[in-house]
């Protein structure tokens, strides 16, 4: 084996933003790109002597980086590498993996739900050793080490084989390649109530579209080898580079075969969805998609269904995430933590035992079982909760709004901004915001405006400049931010949020989410700004 040292210069761009450093594909082909951020993530965390859990979401791509990170890992002096099959890896997999095999840290080769290919988007993720994302001072550090590089080293061993389950050694590293499900489905089914589910779907059917992205392969082992559904009623589960040239996400208007199965076969009362690294879920019942905020108030209010949640003490939602969890939270007296987006935040929550469920409103929920999102853990939880009460979705979701009231919620994204412009549209509104305490709008008294500034309840770290709130006391709340996953221009996200506390009389507020949408676009003055004057997508 023999050891290079590349020469390269830096690239400005590489600081990760909310989930890994994310970027188009073209970018990460670059000359060095790739090698660069990487090296930067060795000089950051270490790489002689460290054990490694790597693997990617399937997209085009991931076969190249994935040799490049050997190659570099095995130069570097690693102990070990742990790698799944064919690469294939889910991103709550790959935190399990590291937690499971005490691994130093993981990367995860995915850009989530945005789309793949040679013209999509391709992405970093760096896990820690208790299988959490990197936190932000991390992050930062990693970013600091690729703007200070002046070269890489690696080795002209040429690709290893990825194909075969086994270990072998390279260098001073030891290989080991192992299956990408084993190890999760035997923490799901520690989770869960398997024999309980398994009945339940004697009676009851489901289905569920992996989007030709990572879930495919764990959804059989899952669904079909260990709860006996159909293989027919699973969707897509090939994971294909492009994901059939389509969005790896699940968003309520990509869910179109999916209703389509539902409208074939009546006995479906359940359908589901995961995105392209698999830590994202949608659930719809016959009536309509679950919002994610509900499904996390719902799973909480009976958590006492579910084995591994029997003894939840605390949840926590990011700031934007609606707060129907809070409701049942003050309900069933359980401390209710606010964070801000991105699950690297509740990872110190979970760590501290303060928590034990929690969850975003972009599709994302998770438990303590790993320090990630998990999206066939959320469907597990529906499944184990439906098997327990003998109910419907829509049953349960319709019950839920008659206790607690509806929190209608939606996130209005203004996409492709130019981001000087938007940065100074929100700073603008941040001047003015405390001007608008106690004016009222709509029959709405706006009770507290301001920025969100973070502090960790563990350790007393500071994450300042997380979003504009508005609230109207407990009855509706708008949330402007910036995204920190795009790759072409930035999104103004604005989300709205509505509590309709009686559901069988009409919302006083008519219009309810579209008109605090209307109310804030006026506010920052998008249209000036950003010469947008309606939002792209709606959520
Ligand atoms: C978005 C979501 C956020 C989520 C993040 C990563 O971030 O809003 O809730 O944690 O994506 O999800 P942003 O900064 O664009 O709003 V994933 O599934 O891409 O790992
Ligand atoms: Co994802």
């Amino acid at each position: 084996m023999r050891t290079q040292y590349i020469t390269s210069t830096p690239f400005s761009d590489q600081r990760p933003g909310t989930s890994g450093l994310r970027k188009a594909t073209q970018t990460f082909q670059k000359a060095h790109y790739s090698e660069n951020f990487i090296q930067a993530v060795f000089n950051t965390l270490g790489i002689a002597g460290k054990t490694l859990v790597i693997g990617g979401d399937g997209r085009f791509h991931n076969k190249a980086v994935l040799q490049t990170i050997i190659a570099m890992a095995v130069a570097q002096g690693a102990k070990a590498l742990i790698i799944t099959q064919n690469g294939l890896l889910s991103t709550p997999a790959a935190s399990h993996l590291i937690r499971l095999n005490q691994a130093d840290y993981g990367m995860i080769l995915s850009a989530s739900h945005n789309p793949g290919g040679a013209d999509g988007d391709f992405g970093i993720k760096v896990n820690l050793e208790r299988g959490e994302p990197a936190p932000e001072h991390v992050t930062e550090a990693i970013y600091q080490q690729s703007l200070a590089l002046d070269g890489y080293i690696t080795t002209d061993n040429g690709a290893i084989d990825l194909s075969e389950l086994g270990d072998t050694r390279l260098g001073d590293t030891k290989i080991r390649i192992i299956s990408a499900t084993t190890d999760y489905v035997a923490l799901m089914q520690e989770c869960f109530d398997f024999p309980a589910i398994k009945r339940w779907l004697e009676q009851y059917r489901i289905a569920f579209d992996a989007l030709h992205a990572v879930t495919g392969p764990y959804a059989k082992a899952l669904f079909v080898d260990a709860l006996g559904v159909d293989e027919t009623y699973l969707l897509n589960t090939t994971p294909l580079p492009d994901f059939g040239g389509k969005h790896p996400d699940p968003a309520p208007d990509r869910i179109d075969e999916l209703k389509h199965k539902m409208t074939e076969d009546e006995r479906i009362v359940l359908v589901a969805a995961s995105d392209g690294d698999g830590d994202r879920n949608l659930i719809s019942g016959r009536d309509g998609v679950i919002n994610p905020c509900d499904s996390l108030a719902v799973i909480a209010d009976h958590h006492a269904d579910i084995p591994c949640l029997r003894t939840l003490r605390g949840v926590a939602r990011s700031m934007p995430t609606c707060r129907a969890i809070d409701k049942v939270a003050s309900a069933q007296r359980l401390t209710c933590y606010e964070t801000p987006t991105g699950w690297k935040f509740f990872a110190n929550l979970l760590d501290a035992e303060l928590i034990q469920l929690c969850g975003e409103e972009s599709f994302g929920t998770g438990g303590d079982h790993i320090r990630e999102k998990d999206g066939l853990w959320t469907i597990l939880c529906w499944l184990n909760i439906l098997a327990v009460s003998g109910k419907t979705p829509d049953q349960l979701i319709h019950e839920h709004w008659q206790r607690y009231g509806r929190h209608h919620f939606n996130r209005f994204d203004y996409s492709g901004l130019d981001p000087e412009s938007a940065t100074k549209m929100l700073a603008s509104l941040e001047r003015d915001l405390t001007k608008y305490i106690g004016q009222t709008h709509h029959g709405l008294t706006i009770t507290s405006a301001g920025q969100f500034n973070y502090t960790d309840p563990t350790n007393g770290e500071t994450t300042p400049g997380q979003g504009l709130q508005v609230q109207f006391g407990s009855q509706a709340r708008i949330i402007c931010r910036l995204s920190g996953t795009d790759t072409r221009g930035v999104t103004l996200r604005i989300y709205c949020e509505y509590w309709q506390q009686d559901i069988t009389t009409k919302p006083a507020l008519a219009g309810t989410t579209a008109t605090l949408a209307s109310l804030a676009q006026g506010a920052l003055n998008i249209s000036a700004f950003c010469g947008k004057t309606q939002p792209d997508h709606i959520v």
